[in-house]
């Protein structure tokens, strides 16, 4: 099968593919070269030989739900449908009794992982939200917290006059468990200063989630692309991932998240083609050799393409979601129903040829399908 696949690839692509296939780091310049000259059917083939030397033939996916408390902002990014200031007609704010009654609405219902972020509200702050985690906490003991993306995280956390490593401990005694990947946007100052100009910048977002593995808090990291962004700006933001993965091992799963342009200013960018998801998927999953997992974040992506990219490397298809998130729907993406029940995600990924593994938020197994 590698013969003939790589009979008819040109040397210098062959070498990187053989050293791939040996379980050597690819560098940032080889990363370069399959970028722009590795064919689908290569990349697919790469990917899925990293991927199945990290996980078998296991696809993950969680039972989970969203809470957005508000989409209330102090930023407005270019690429982002869902903020609105305060006052608003399109903006909510939910309080901490509507919180709880979602949480409530999963009584009985066997979730093991609440996500929750949202716009960053300048009348908010840490004991705010140090608060809510505790109720949360009180009424499901059971249940993994990820909450807060770095940029909510600074703002708090900055506001309260605390260190980072002060500010993440309070919230990680409050119930914290773990941080989702948002805010990563595109590390690149030049692009970052373009698309999210007011936003923490790079080394903020790459320090608060340092610090937070450093107390025992994973966490993920995203990436948007599909925008304005190069291929060396893409894999400039990897390498940085990669460099704290090394040096700390807290991500749980990297998740590239596709620019989708509804609603927002940077709608003339237009979107990128599937073909190009597919790339950016086997790409991240053969440079990220020492993160576990690439997630498919289907409500983002819709179920087809999520489906496809677990042939270019992708191990894990988030969750169930039930219909508790809007920023993609607002956004214009097409999956406008976020709820997928958990025989549906079985299928998807047998549909793929895998085998459906439920798991919690570090990707312990919770049940076989
Ligand atoms: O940081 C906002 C992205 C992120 C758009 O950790 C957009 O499990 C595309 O981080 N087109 C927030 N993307 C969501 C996020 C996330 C999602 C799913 C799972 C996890 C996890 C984290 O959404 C933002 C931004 O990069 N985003 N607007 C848009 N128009």
């Amino acid at each position: 099968m590698n013969e003939i696949l790589l009979r008819n690839t040109d040397p210098e692509l062959r070498e990187i593919a053989m050293a791939i296939l040996d379980g050597r780091r690819v560098t940032p310049g080889e990363a370069l070269t399959l970028y722009s000259r590795a064919d689908l059917s290569l990349l697919a083939f790469l990917a899925t030989a990293v991927k199945r030397a990290k996980s078998g033939d296991a696809v993950f996916f969680n039972r989970n739900f969203h809470i957005e408390p508000t989409n209330v902002c102090i930023y407005n990014c270019r690429f982002c449908s869902y903020h609105k200031p305060e006052g608003d007609p399109d903006s909510w704010e939910l309080s901490e009794s509507d919180i709880l009654d979602i949480v409530r609405r999963f009584e009985g219902v066997p979730v093991t992982e609440v996500h929750i972020t949202g716009g960053v509200h300048p009348s908010r702050d840490i004991y705010y939200y140090g608060k809510m985690l505790s109720s949360i906490r009180a009424l499901r003991p059971d249940i993994s917290i990820k909450a807060f993306s770095a940029t909510e995280l600074h703002y708090m956390i900055k506001k309260a006059g605390m260190t980072y490593a002060e500010g993440l401990k309070y919230l990680h005694d409050c119930g914290l468990d773990s941080i989702p990947g948002g805010g990563a946007e595109i590390f690149d100052a030049s692009l970052r200063r373009k698309i999210c100009r007011e936003k923490a910048d790079a080394d903020t977002w790459l320090a608060i989630h340092e610090t937070a593995h450093n107390l025992g808090i994973t966490s993920n990291a995203t990436m948007l692309y599909g925008h304005a962004e190069s291929p060396a700006q893409r894999i400039d933001h990897m390498m940085r991932l990669r460099e704290l993965q090394d040096r700390t091992g807290g991500f749980n799963a990297f998740i590239p998240l596709k620019f989708r342009r509804e609603n927002n200013r940077m709608h003339e960018l237009g979107e990128v083609p599937v073909t190009e998801d597919m790339r950016n998927y086997a790409l991240s999953r053969i440079f990220l050799d020492n993160f576990s997992h690439i997630k498919a974040y289907w409500p983002a992506t819709g179920k087809d393409t999520a489906m496809m990219s677990l042939a270019f490397g992708t191990d894990d298809l988030d969750g169930t979601i039930d219909d508790t998130t809007r920023i993609y729907s607002m956004a214009g993406a097409t999956e406008t129903n976020t709820t997928l029940s958990t025989t549906e995600l079985v299928a998807m990924i047998r549909s793929a040829g895998f085998r459906p593994v439920e798991r919690d938020t570090t990707y312990h197994p919770v049940r076989e399908w």
